[in-house]
């Protein structure tokens, strides 16, 4: 692509044109040099998000439910007159191999809808890089006029805490189990949640599901409330059945119209972009590191006679990153 079609680029983003939103975020996820310089071009022109949109992350354990709940509580976001954008940052499709095309079948109904764009987002070998480029969409969709914008992604590891970090409020998914499963749930995705959804409470579940709530609404007392006056509500649903739906979309609504008023949002907003900036000076300095030949080759002698060559590890990295510096200085 040519900096000229940039313009054009950003007229059909602004203008909601799917197929320039799609070729956008193509960009914006594209390593390639040349695109990366172009790529922030693009976002330089549409940096426009007033804070009427609500971010939405969505996180659970694999095969919990989450594309089957956003399928059922996106229809009722659109009948409600918004315009919804879904990303899926998924790790597991590279192990799975067929969880971006389960995406696109489970969210069958939405995607054959004018008012919705759904993008599942290759995970690659570099989940980083998705997760970087994740923000980037999420400004794209929003100048091209989605107001409620989705974030999918497994509830394992960093991905989740990259997720929550994008995000106003943060929905974690989890199913109907014994007291033994809560034991093995780890506190930390429970930390998270602003609200909680006990999925799959139907058929043989259906019995266990009012004791899981129970079970988790005790466990959330234990913990220090994140946001002020919020009680993270705990609802029980059927994705499928499409039962339950319908409070989840309501207590969404409810924590977003509580956090615009007390400013919560911009507030978390402005949090999220300080530790984004420092994020993206932090890889900045690495992706120079790693790209400078001088300095990779004085690591590679350093690590070829490594067995030989005396003096603490610590020291040496030292000599490494003051050698690396220096170079940065000569330069100017
Ligand atoms: N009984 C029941 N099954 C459900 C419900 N929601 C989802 N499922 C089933 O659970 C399986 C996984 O659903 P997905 O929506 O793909 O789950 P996911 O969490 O998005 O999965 P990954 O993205 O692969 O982590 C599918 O077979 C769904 O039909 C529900 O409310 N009740
Ligand atoms: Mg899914």
């Amino acid at each position: 692509m040519k900096e000229s079609e940039i313009t054009d680029l950003v007229d059909g983003v602004v203008s909601g044109d799917r197929k320039a939103i799609a070729q956008a975020i193509t960009l914006v996820e594209s390593k390639k040099a040349s695109d990366v310089t172009l790529s922030e071009k693009l976002l330089e022109s549409i940096l426009t998000a007033d804070g009427s949109s609500i971010r939405i992350g969505i996180s659970g354990p694999p095969g919990v439910g989450k594309s089957t709940f956003i399928e059922s509580i996106g229809q009722l976001m659109v009948q409600d007159g918004n315009k919804l954008a879904v990303l899926a940052v998924d790790p597991s499709s590279s192990i799975s191999g067929g969880s971006i095309l389960g995406d696109k079948t489970r969210m069958e109904y939405l995607s054959r809808d004018e008012q919705v764009f759904i993008r599942p987002s290759p995970s690659g070998k570099n989940l980083g890089g998705v997760n970087r480029s994740t923000r980037e969409s999420i400004a794209i969709v929003e100048a091209a006029g989605f107001n409620v914008i989705i974030v999918e992604t497994v509830g394992v590891g960093q991905s989740q805490t990259e997720v929550f970090d994008m995000t106003d409020v943060f929905i974690v998914l989890l199913s109907p189990g014994g007291g033994d499963q809560l034991q093995g749930i780890k506190r930390g995705i429970i930390e998270l949640a602003d609200i909680l959804v006990v999925n799959k409470s139907d058929g043989d579940l259906k019995s266990f599901s009012r004791n899981t709530v129970l079970d988790y609404k005790n466990a959330l007392k234990l913990l220090k409330p994140r946001t002020k006056d919020w009680s993270v509500p705990v609802i029980a649903c059927s994705s499928l059945e499409k039962i339950g739906i319908d409070e989840c979309w309501e207590s969404i609504q409810n924590f977003q119209k509580l956090v615009t008023t007390n400013g919560h949002l911009q507030h978390n907003r402005n949090n999220q972009q300080k530790k984004w900036l420092l994020k993206e000076t932090r890889q900045g300095l690495l992706d120079a590191l790693e790209k400078n030949e001088a300095i990779q080759d004085e690591l590679r002698h350093i690590q070829a006679n490594i067995a030989t060559e005396r003096g603490s590890i610590k020291t040496k990295a030292k000599g490494v990153v003051e050698s690396f510096l220096g170079k940065l200085g000569n330069k100017k």
